[in-house]
């Protein structure tokens, strides 16, 4: 039996280890050389940042926890073609989305193999399903990329809220490495914000989601975006289920939107949206020809995407329903439940302010208490006045409303299982207050 010493493999890594003595040291890694690898991998460009940034310390937590002792990210963007995405064909700016994302997923790949092969630890985010979807309804996603390009001087964040690239504008995807090894000089962000603030983004958002002062309804967008994922699969499998027969199935799903789930299922999630991006003028190899015609550009591009007959998926009663009837009398507002509820009294505290409908909560101003027994205690204080809501943990404040329930029964309740009547008669759920807040909070969340 040869001693751990004699064994091949460890006779190997020593040989390797002098030969290589720059990757096998911990000696930080050459810019220059780092870049190349990135850019020869087939990425559009890179940046780098090292972990202990200011302004990244959201991220800081999870990027240690997926890779102990990373040093260094670092930021990749992959260009998306943008006339594939401008067309107002569903399939040819999917297909163009599967593919860039395709393109990000090899090229990271290919680059943590490289580093790999010269003994630096590395592993790669690629922001794009598979997602940790035990998480679900909550942060699914384990690091947030858009900052870590931010920190990397790949752009800014735009009115959108989708990084910015300075050159290939809105039409990038992202990616980011974490290593363990630092680099020999890092990046900063870019000096300016390459967004127009032309708000066309705003405009041209079928769902309401982007607000010209810069509200980003979380919930408007995904219930239409992602009906053939997340939790809008969920919603069609419960209309399966909970269908009395094919007639009544036929009556609730369409034939098309059948096809349509069978056509993500097989060839890969598709999304019902992305005119933001697709309308975004910004960006040097982008600009050209909004500033060169701005009529046309609008008759080309803006005006068949606003103008296209189209269903938009909404919540009944919810701010997107009033939007499309308002704003796109050639779209369909389709009412469909979004698949979000609470599976837990604290996903719950922290989806409120995700799920939270503005326009519906016009003419509210009361602080509510909320105290949670039984599985979880929990203490909550929402507060809603001038559209806006604000949650925090205790009791702050003097309460116009106080819900005192036990945790299960309001979950059961939030997820349509039981009746609040029954709750109140049973006293599982107590409120002090005018019952009319209740009534007025409910409908600031529609699902
Ligand atoms: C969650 C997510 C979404 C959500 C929320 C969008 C958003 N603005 O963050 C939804 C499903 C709506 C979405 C849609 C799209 N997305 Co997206 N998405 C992500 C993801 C996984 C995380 C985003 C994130 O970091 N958010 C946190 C902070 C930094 O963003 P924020 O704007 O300040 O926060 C908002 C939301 O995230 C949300 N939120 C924040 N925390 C939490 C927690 C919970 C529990 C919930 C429910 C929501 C929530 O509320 C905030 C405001 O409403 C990233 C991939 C990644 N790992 O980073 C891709 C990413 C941001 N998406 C991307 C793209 C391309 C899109 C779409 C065009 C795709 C499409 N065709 O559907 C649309 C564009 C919508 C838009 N205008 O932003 C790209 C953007 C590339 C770029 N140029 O910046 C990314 C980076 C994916 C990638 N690998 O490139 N996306
Ligand atoms: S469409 Fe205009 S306002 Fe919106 S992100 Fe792009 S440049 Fe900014
Ligand atoms: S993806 Fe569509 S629905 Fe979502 S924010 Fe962009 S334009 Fe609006």
């Amino acid at each position: 039996m040869p001693t751990l010493a004699e064994h091949p493999s460890v006779i190997r890594f020593k040989e390797h280890a002098s030969a290589n003595k720059d990757f096998h040291e911990e000696v930080a890694l050459d810019r220059e050389w780092l870049y190349a690898l990135c850019l020869s991998s087939g990425v559009d460009d890179i940046g780098f940042v090292e972990i202990d940034r200011k302004g990244m310390e959201s991220e800081k937590d999870e990027i240690l926890t997926l890779l102990p002792g990373t040093k260094s990210i670092v930021a990749l963007a992959c260009k998306i073609n943008r006339d594939n995405i401008r067309t107002p064909s569903r399939s040819v700016a999917n297909t163009e989305f599967l593919q860039s994302g395709e393109q990000i997923i090899s090229a990271a790949k290919r680059i943590v193999s490289s580093l790999n092969d010269k003994g630096v630890r590395a592993v790669s985010i690629s922001g794009l399903f598979p997602l940790e979807m035990d998480r679900w309804p909550g942060k699914i996603w384990d690091v947030s990329l858009k900052p870590l390009a931010v920190a990397a001087g790949l752009g800014h964040m735009g009115h959108h809220r989708m990084v910015i690239h300075p050159r290939f504008g809105s039409f990038i995807y992202l990616s980011a490495i974490l290593i363990d090894r630092e680099v020999t000089s890092y990046d900063q962000p870019l000096d300016y914000n390459p967004c127009l603030k032309c708000k066309l983004c705003s405009a041209t958002c079928p769902t309401g989601a982007i607000a010209s002062d810069g509200h980003f309804d979380f919930a408007s967008c995904v219930t239409h975006n992602y009906r053939e994922k997340l939790g809008g699969f969920s919603d069609w499998t419960e209309n399966i289920v909970s269908s009395g027969n094919k007639k009544d199935y036929r009556k609730r799903v369409s034939d098309s939107e059948t096809a349509s789930m069978w056509q993500s299922l097989a060839t890969g999630g598709n999304t019902k949206c992305d005119q933001c991006m697709a309308v975004c003028p910004a960006g040097d190899e982008v600009i050209a020809p909004f500033i060169t015609d701005r009529k046309a550009y609008i008759k080309d591009i803006v005006k068949p995407l606003q103008n296209k007959e189209e269903s938009i998926y909404v919540v009944p009663a919810s701010d997107a329903e009033s939007y499309v009837k308002r704003r796109f009398p050639l779209k369909k507002a389709r009412a469909v439940g979004n698949g979000l509820r609470a599976g837990s009294i604290s996903g719950f505290i922290m989806v409120l302010p995700r799920i939270f409908q503005r326009r519906q909560s016009k003419g509210i101003k009361a602080i509510y208490h909320f105290t949670f027994t039984g599985n979880e205690k929990v203490l909550a204080t929402v507060t809603i006045k001038d559209e806006t809501i604000k949650v925090i943990e205790g009791h702050i404040g003097k309460a116009n409303l106080h819900v005192h329930a036990d945790s299960k029964t309001w979950l059961k309740f939030l997820a349509k299982e039981s009746n609040i009547v029954w709750a109140i008669i049973r006293r599982k759920i107590r409120v002090k207050g005018p019952l009319k807040l209740l009534i007025a909070f409910g409908r600031c969340f529609p699902s």
